[in-house]
């Protein structure tokens, strides 16, 4: 068994998980430094103020997944880096420190995939009003534009944003992600709505900016999703409207974010549920927000599951007690990369990849000085079997991005989840290849072949 021929095999990062340097060579401050940096927020007081010095050790991760057969590596743009105060006055220091990132990562073969916004909000722009700001979409694609100008000759991939639902709903709406606010339903649909037309305006840019012909994604979280317990074609359809519900948590869910993006317009019936807290929404907006995109990012972890409860509904089926879940608590349940691709692929008919997937996991150094994640390994393994099926039934996933490369600060808590393929020493900086990593590597070279076979050493 094998991949499609161009399949890519790569790796995500985000800047603020790994970078650290936060106040060098003329960066900015964004809102996850100052909310790290205070009593409270984040469990021992853990900061992004160092992470894994990425910023400074940048040669030696790139070493590492060129050694890794690494071929594609999904990083982020720090705004604040670029534009210490959001807009206006440029830091072209930052600008050189992703020069020489694309440079070196080309020099090794490894394709860029840029994600221009990965939650590290430029302070600045909060304290004029942040996402309640109209104007700061603009200012988005003000950056946008600047970074494209000057990485585009070199970078064809670009995704606009990561995750909003974390970045307004835990940060704006639940409060434990930075700035850690608990506005009301209006402020948050409004802000959301801002967050949707910056996305659109960055389209704009990217395309007006880029010196190459670029393909453009988006990756929102896919939280939501259930996928059914038997093959019934009722358990399927409940399970499939249920994933596109927006109805209960709307900030939470796909449709929100997507179905504005791919499809000019906002759910119908949360629409109808929320109207009274809805900004307005014009026709120019919404033609902003759906400026044409390549691909959607899939950013997969887990599913429920889910069944018809023979009234039309889906009802979310119990884990039976002692199920499997990862460290971070979520569950064990591969086939999120089966059920996943393949509704987002009938909803929205667009090229799909698997933006970031991967499991936190209690990593040690073991007394041979390995490390021995063989529960990783079980869960990529299981994973990406169920990603081989949805795309022999001709679902376009176009590419796989585990994350993540090293072990980095997991935002609310800190630096307890480890997710890394390598392990990082957080006190001395070194870092180890885990086995998963030594894993990964014989999948990539094998284009998938070693999880069929079983021939892959482990
Ligand atoms: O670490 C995060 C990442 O920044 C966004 N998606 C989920 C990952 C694991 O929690």
């Amino acid at each position: 068994m094998e991949f499609p021929k161009d399949f890519i095999w790569g790796v995500a990062s985000s800047a603020y998980q790994i970078e650290g340097s936060y106040k060098s060579e003329g960066k900015g401050l964004s809102v996850w430094d100052t909310y790290t940096h205070e009593q409270g927020n984040i469990s021992d007081l853990e900061t992004g103020d160092i992470a894994c010095d990425n910023y400074r050790l940048l040669d030696k991760d790139v070493e590492i997944m060129s050694a890794l057969k690494i071929q594609a590596y999904r990083f982020s743009v720090s705004w604040p880096r670029i534009l210490p105060e959001g807009y206006g006055k440029i830091n072209e220091k930052g600008l050189d420190h992703y020069d020489r990132l694309v440079d070196k990562l080309l020099e090794k073969n490894i394709t860029p995939y840029i994600t221009l916004f990965h939650w590290d909000f430029p302070y600045e722009l909060y304290l004029k009003g942040g996402w309640l700001n109209r104007d700061v979409a603009k200012y988005f694609a003000e950056y946008v534009n600047i970074v494209v100008n000057r990485l585009s000759d070199r970078v064809k991939y670009w995704i606009t944003e990561n995750e909003p639902q974390c970045y307004i709903g835990a940060a704006l709406q639940d409060g434990n992600h930075a700035p850690g606010l608990s506005l009301g339903k209006k402020d948050i649909f409004l802000a959301a709505h801002h967050s949707l037309l910056a996305h659109g305006h960055a389209v704009t840019a990217i395309r007006g900016a880029a010196k190459q012909p670029p393909v453009i994604g988006y990756a929102p979280a896919s939280w939501y999703l259930w996928s059914p317990i038997s093959d019934d074609p009722a358990d399927i359809e409940a399970c499939r409207a249920k994933t596109f519900a927006a109805g209960e948590d709307p900030i939470g869910a796909t449709s929100w974010w997507l179905d504005p993006v791919c499809l000019g317009k906002y759910p119908d019936t949360s629409m109808y549920q929320y109207k009274e807290y809805l900004p307005k929404v014009t026709d120019y907006d919404m033609k902003i927000i759906s400026q044409p995109i390549d691909f959607i990012g899939m950013n997969v972890y887990q599913t429920y599951r889910g069944k018809a409860d023979g009234q039309g509904q889906c009802v979310t089926v119990k884990e039976e007690p002692g199920y499997a879940h990862t460290d971070a608590g979520w569950s064990v349940t591969p086939e999120a990369l089966y059920w996943g691709p393949k509704f987002y692929e009938a909803r929205y008919h667009k090229k799909l990849y698997i933006t970031e997937n991967g499991i936190s996991n209690q990593d040690w150094v073991c007394l041979d000085g390995n490390i021995h994640d063989y529960q990783r390994i079980d869960f990529l393994h299981r994973y990406l079997l169920q990603l081989h099926r949805a795309i022999s039934e001709g679902i376009p996933v176009e590419g796989y991005f585990h994350w993540t490369l090293t072990d980095n600060f997991e935002w609310a808590t800190g630096y307890s989840n480890r997710f890394g393929i390598v392990y990082i020493d957080f006190i001395n900086q070194d870092r180890i290849i885990k086995d998963s990593g030594v894993w990964y590597r014989r999948v990539i070279e094998s284009n998938g072949g070693t999880l069929l076979s079983g021939s892959d050493g482990f």
